[in-house]
């Protein structure tokens, strides 16, 4: 008997999540709005279920005042303001698991096209440099170390995948794990300095910002290389570029950037960078994975039956 719940997207979303909330909810969208300012103005008071894949800030939720649920598309949620949300009673809920896998095989396949120089190598044959003389000798992951910063879901299931590569592996994070094979290191330092790899999978948000810095950088050395598909504010870009421009590392895989989509040109004119889109997560099916799960946390609330991946800032327990 009651009307159904308005929920007010922030911008367009994989059409999945418009087409399964459309016909349960009355749907609202920010962006493409003929005045976008005058719709939150006047469904602001009725909104009680957000859809993001960007910020929400405490200002927003301010003009939310029956706001119940903020569902994530992603798994990373540090543009969400969670501990705010969490403040006024409002549940955050993210994507954990459906890309944990593809995040995976994106990080191994960067870290070996990083190594190998494959971006540069098909490059070099494209632009007709093969029959003039081979394509230069590149490092190896051969007998090197990789560290992983964050060994959550993700860096869990990248460390498996590089076992099979027959690599060490290390890590570090705010808290050794119990039950796996690979050396823990209570530094950030220590772990670049024991490393030739560096993969960053650790959250973004204030805990982790600038975590790998000129320091670090320097830790890992002349041979060492950066993969990061974590957030861009993990690490200092601005040192990073000089490291590179320096040769204190020898290069670096990045899916993600401090101010995406804009990545610094100094960047893109080295030559030692393998640069892709913030593309972890984007295959078809996986992106769909995560629409279903964004839809079905929305359903699964407004149903009376709790979140399904409440994030830790969220209080909840299934048994309340
Ligand atoms: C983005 C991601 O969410 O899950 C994450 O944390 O970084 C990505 O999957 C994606 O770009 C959708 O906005």
């Amino acid at each position: 008997g009651t009307s159904p719940a308005d929920i007010l997207l922030l911008r367009k979303m994989h059409p999945l999540v418009e087409k399964a909330l459309g016909g349960r909810f009355t749907l609202h969208c920010l962006e493409g709005a003929p005045d976008p300012e005058a719709l939150l103005a006047e469904v602001g008071p009725r909104i009680r279920g957000l859809c993001v894949g960007g910020g929400v800030d405490g200002a927003l939720m301010d003009r939310l005042p029956r706001l119940e649920l903020i569902a994530n598309f992603g798994v990373g949620y540090d543009a969400v303001d969670a501990a705010g949300a969490a403040k006024r009673g409002v549940v955050v809920t993210n994507t954990p698991d459906v890309l944990t896998d593809e995040v995976a095989d994106l990080a191994v396949g960067l870290v070996l096209a990083t190594v190998r120089r494959l971006p540069q190598a098909d490059r070099y044959l494209r632009e007709g440099h093969w029959p003039k003389a081979p394509f230069p000798l590149t490092a190896s992951l051969r007998g090197r170390r990789v560290g992983i910063l964050g060994l959550g879901r993700i860096g869990l299931a990248i460390a498996r995948r590089l076992d099979g590569f027959g690599v060490e592996i290390d890590y570090h994070g705010r808290s050794r794990k119990a039950g796996v094979p690979y050396t823990y290191h209570d530094s950030l330092i220590g772990l670049a300095r024991a490393v030739h790899i560096l993969v960053v999978v650790a959250p973004g948000g204030s805990d982790t910002k600038g975590l790998v810095d000129a320091a670090v950088l320097d830790a890992l050395g002349p041979e060492g290389l950066l993969v990061n598909v974590a957030r861009g504010s993990v690490v200092d870009e601005a040192a990073l570029i000089a490291a590179l421009q320096a040769g204190t590392i020898l290069g670096a895989g990045l899916d993600v950037f401090e101010n995406e989509p804009h990545v610094p040109p100094d960047l893109a004119a080295l030559e030692n960078t393998v640069l892709l889109p913030h593309v972890g997560s984007a295959s078809t099916s996986t992106r769909e994975a995560m629409a279903q799960l964004v839809v079905d946390n929305v359903l699964s609330w407004f149903e009376g039956r709790g979140p399904l991946t409440p994030v830790a800032e969220t209080p909840w327990s299934p048994a309340r």
